[in-house]
């Protein structure tokens, strides 16, 4: 359950809990709940019992949850199902958090889980597995490859735009998954151009960007090293004597 953007008044500086209430001598079981970005209080235990049976996130900390912060949400959307949803992005704390093996569909229908696990909240990320998400090259070496796939059929056509950083040229620069070839991996080959300068190994990364998928556009990226193989010069001063 995602419970967001709801408001309760505060009465005399005591919150009432826009996101959950719990009211004396109640208890309160709670299980991959997201309650967030709510005001008057993401979830206020006002003296009751709160049992925490794993893996809640509640963004201002409240009812001792385990995950807090941002959530990352995207506004109310029809996103697929009977009901507006909100989304959130990739890189949000809910997803992959749920605890395992209790939630089979999220509130669309998607089922879960998707990815590495089941998301917290109502909405399962239909999300792409990246294989592996760090690699390294050598500088005018072999060329490496990774793969990325979806995890589930999309609606539409799905693009992903691959960007590298300096240095670094992969082949293609675009993918394109449809609604038919969606679950046939895709790779992606990454090498690191020859150069004459002595920098060192480093660390760059190649950027994605994904649109068409799930109504929500999203970015990833990949980490590569470089290993340098320019000798490296060095020249001292000559020191003259008198
Ligand atoms: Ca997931
Ligand atoms: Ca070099």
């Amino acid at each position: 359950m995602t419970l967001a953007e709801n408001k309760a008044d505060e009465i005399g500086g005591y919150q009432f809990g826009g996101g959950i209430h719990n009211t004396a001598s109640s208890i309160l079981n709670m299980r991959n709940i997201l309650s967030a970005d709510n005001s008057g209080g993401d979830c206020v235990s006002r003296g009751s019992q709160v049992i925490n049976n794993g893996n809640n996130f509640v963004g201002d900390e409240g009812c001792s949850a385990d995950f807090s912060g941002d959530a990352q949400l995207l506004p109310l959307a029809d996103n697929g199902g009977p009901t507006h949803t909100h989304a959130f992005s990739f890189s949000s704390p809910a997803r992959d958090n749920a605890f395992p093996a209790t939630l089979f569909i999220d509130q669309r229908g998607v089922a879960r889980p998707q990815g590495n696990a089941s998301d917290l909240g109502a909405y399962e990320w239909a999300g792409f597995t990246i294989m592996p998400n760090e690699l390294t090259v050598v500088e005018g070496g072999d060329a490496e490859t990774y793969s990325v796939a979806l995890t589930t059929r999309p609606s539409g056509n799905v693009t992903i735009a691959v960007s590298p950083d300096g240095g670094l040229e992969t082949t293609p620069n675009s993918l394109t998954f449809t609604p038919s070839n969606w679950n046939i991996v895709q790779e992606i080959t990454v090498s690191a151009e020859s150069n004459s300068n002595c920098e060192g190994n480093r660390q760059v990364q190649i950027s994605h960007i994904v649109t068409g998928y799930e109504s929500v556009t999203t970015e990833f990226s990949v980490g590569v090293s470089i290993q340098d193989t320019t000798p490296c010069t060095f020249y001292f001063p000559v020191l003259q004597s008198n």
